[in-house]
């Protein structure tokens, strides 16, 4: 199954909302994978034990995992994190998250800069590409967990836009070039 995607209306008001265009606009997986993103549909029933999980870990090398909870009652500085999520930002590694339960947005800039939003739900599994511009927000059901894996050490520094001096982001504008 794939995962649904469409462009957003670019208002600033309550990120938590759809966002979509009128009509739709949706966006297809294989326009996220040109843009260097990919995913995977998993059953989180058994994230436990699943071998298709162990599977994508050992051939992506995902050696790192834990398991955030985002709700209002169960993270440490909410209100300041989901806030920080939502600012534009990169990474020098890529993000990865498999959501677990619940449900949430992952915001992604195309090349040429317009904003796709992502609709994650239980049982998928996501990579955004070190150097891509994006964001993060629960929808209005206010709830989600995460399995967030990474190759080595963990390193969750945030680099707010504009962030372009960065090699990697060089490399991903450039890796856009050609696709
Ligand atoms: C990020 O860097 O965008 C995040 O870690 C998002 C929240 S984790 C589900
Ligand atoms: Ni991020």
């Amino acid at each position: 199954m794939g995962l649904e995607a469409w462009y957003t209306d670019g208002s600033d008001e309550d990120q938590r909302k759809p966002h979509r265009l009128n009509p739709n606009q949706p966006v297809s997986l294989a326009e996220l994978n040109k843009l260097g993103v990919f995913h995977w549909k998993l059953n989180a029933d058994i994230h436990e034990t699943d071998p298709e999980l162990e599977q994508i870990r050992k051939d992506q090398g995902y050696s790192y995992m834990d398991i955030i909870t985002i709700h209002k009652d169960k993270l440490p500085n909410y209100e300041d994190k989901l806030k920080m999520f939502f600012e534009e930002h990169l990474h020098l590694d890529d993000e990865v998250r498999y959501i677990l339960d619940g449900r949430a947005y992952f915001d992604v800039r195309d090349e040429e800069e317009r904003w796709i939003r992502i609709a994650m739900a239980k049982g998928d599994l996501i990579t955004l590409p070190a150097g891509i511009y994006h964001r993060f927000t629960l929808d209005e059901t206010n709830y989600t967990k995460a399995m967030r894996l990474f190759v080595g050490n963990p390193v969750w520094k945030a680099y707010n836009r504009p962030a372009d001096e960065f090699d990697i982001r060089r490399k991903y504008v450039a890796s856009l070039q050609g696709s």
